[in-house]
């Protein structure tokens, strides 16, 4: 019988290849050496430090599952693997990197043609251009085929009209992937630039989680766009969602991330910390939260490791990113609550980060597809009802 690894029971670590211990090494080392120590203090001042694109585009951070336009083609286990280092220390930086990655450089390799790839992908991929995605709206964000955006058909383009809310990195974005309806009603992708006339990406503030990743909204009046600027690769939802298979993915390794720097957080704390004259971690109590933690983390990084196998050999469906999706956070964030609970009144304090990753936590929850619509995704696999 072998001796069980606590923080890797299933032993994970054996399962990688060499390549993807190296992607996964490159970006825990570039985690800890460079976001760590911003981190206290971007999160306290609401800052969000643009030059973060750049060092995750040296490492090949960006858009890093592409071939070519300076991509480097990994396979999906290390982005998930890249993005659970990098929400290690805050689901604010995994964010801007997903945004980045499969919300705005995924629609433009898949939907768009060749001149749109050559000129954004390059400056995207090593972050001199930021990017971000406008699907949600002010009044439609669960159910984003109700979208009130519209681009009305003009000469030599369209007209773009509506706002739209709860958008990551909007107000530092150079380019805008932005969902609307045609004249014939159908939703249609479009590329916006920065600079454009009519276009306006203010700040939201009093944002009480994920301060340290900026958000904003988008807002279109009568915004010119040559025809050029169409995603001609897709029409309807399936657009968007294809986006947000990739990036809700990168989400269920992400927030399992999040859940362990809280559980280590725990069990040292509670190791060290004595009352009634032994360690917390002596009593059945702690143990049994340490317990729950180390087995949710450890069955939901397996699951994660299989849907990226299925992603890589193109076998995956979307209901199995539901499901991913929604478990790691829904138990990350019970995992950070708990983590909280047992460091007492120092929980609250932001020299630990536990407090930090659990309020990040509750919007990891709600945005690309909340809690309660993937278990409505899962329900309509079962019975054929949606019940939306
Ligand atoms: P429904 O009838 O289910 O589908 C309409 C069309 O879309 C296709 N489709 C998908 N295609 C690919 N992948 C998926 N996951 C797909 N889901 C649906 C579907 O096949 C159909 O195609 P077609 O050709 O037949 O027309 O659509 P519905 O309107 O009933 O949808 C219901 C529901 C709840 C599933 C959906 O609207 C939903 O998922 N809502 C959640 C909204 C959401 O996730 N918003 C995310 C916004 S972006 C964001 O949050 C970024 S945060 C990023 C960060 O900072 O990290
Ligand atoms: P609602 O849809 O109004 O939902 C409110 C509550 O009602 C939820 O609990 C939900 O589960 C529940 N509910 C809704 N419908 C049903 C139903 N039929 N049955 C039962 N319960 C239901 N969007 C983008 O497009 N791009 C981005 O970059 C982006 N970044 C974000 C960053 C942050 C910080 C945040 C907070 C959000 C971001 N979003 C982004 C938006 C996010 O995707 C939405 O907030 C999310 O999809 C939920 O939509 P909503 O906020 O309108 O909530």
């Amino acid at each position: 019988w072998q001796r069980l690894d606590w923080q890797d029971p299933f032993l994970l670590e054996q399962q990688l290849s060499d390549e993807q211990r190296m992607v996964r090494d490159s970006a825990r080392q570039y985690a800890a050496a460079k976001l760590a120590p911003r981190v206290r203090d971007a999160f306290r001042e609401e800052y969000t430090d643009p030059a973060i694109f750049r060092e995750m585009g040296e490492l090949g951070l960006l858009g890093s599952t592409i071939e070519g336009y300076g991509c480097p083609g990994v396979d999906y286990i290390s982005y998930g693997l890249v993005a659970r280092e990098v929400e290690r220390v805050d689901s604010g930086y995994r964010s801007m990197m997903s945004v980045q990655s499969s919300l705005v450089m995924y629609p433009i390799h898949a939907y768009g043609n060749e001149a749109q790839r050559e000129k954004y992908l390059p400056r995207l991929a090593t972050g001199e251009w930021i990017g971000c995605f406008g699907l949600t709206e002010p009044d439609h964000g669960s159910d984003p085929g109700s979208m009130i955006t519209r681009a009305r058909s003009v000469d030599g383009g369209y007209r773009l009209t509506g706002a739209k809310m709860w958008i990551s990195n909007s107000p530092i974005a150079d380019v805008f992937v932005v969902w609307a309806k045609t004249d014939d009603g159908k939703i249609r992708g479009f590329i916006l630039e920065k600079g454009m006339e009519g276009l306006s990406a203010p700040k939201i503030e009093g944002k009480l989680a994920l301060r340290a990743s900026i958000t904003g909204e988008i807002v279109m009046e009568n915004v010119f766009v040559d025809e050029g600027q169409l995603l001609p690769g897709v029409e309807g939802l399936k657009g968007p969602f294809g986006c947000l298979n990739n990036a809700r993915y990168g989400i269920a390794w992400g927030a399992l991330g999040a859940a362990e720097t809280c559980w280590f957080a725990a069990r040292d704390y509670t190791m060290e910390r004595t009352q009634f004259g032994r360690p917390l971690a002596a009593n059945q109590l702690i143990q049994l939260k340490l317990a729950d933690m180390q087995t949710e983390i450890s069955l939901a990084l397996q699951g994660c490791f299989r849907a990226g196998q299925l992603m890589d050999a193109g076998q995956i469906a979307p209901e199995l990113i539901s499901l991913i999706k929604r478990n790691s956070c829904g138990k990350s964030l019970q995992i950070a609550r708990q983590a909280r609970d047992m460091l007492g009144g120092n929980g609250i304090s932001d020299e630990y980060p536990v407090m930090r990753h659990m309020v990040n936590l509750e919007v990891v929850n709600t945005y690309e597809g909340t809690h309660d619509v993937h278990a409505l995704i899962l329900g309509r696999t079962q019975t054929d009802i949606p019940a939306f």
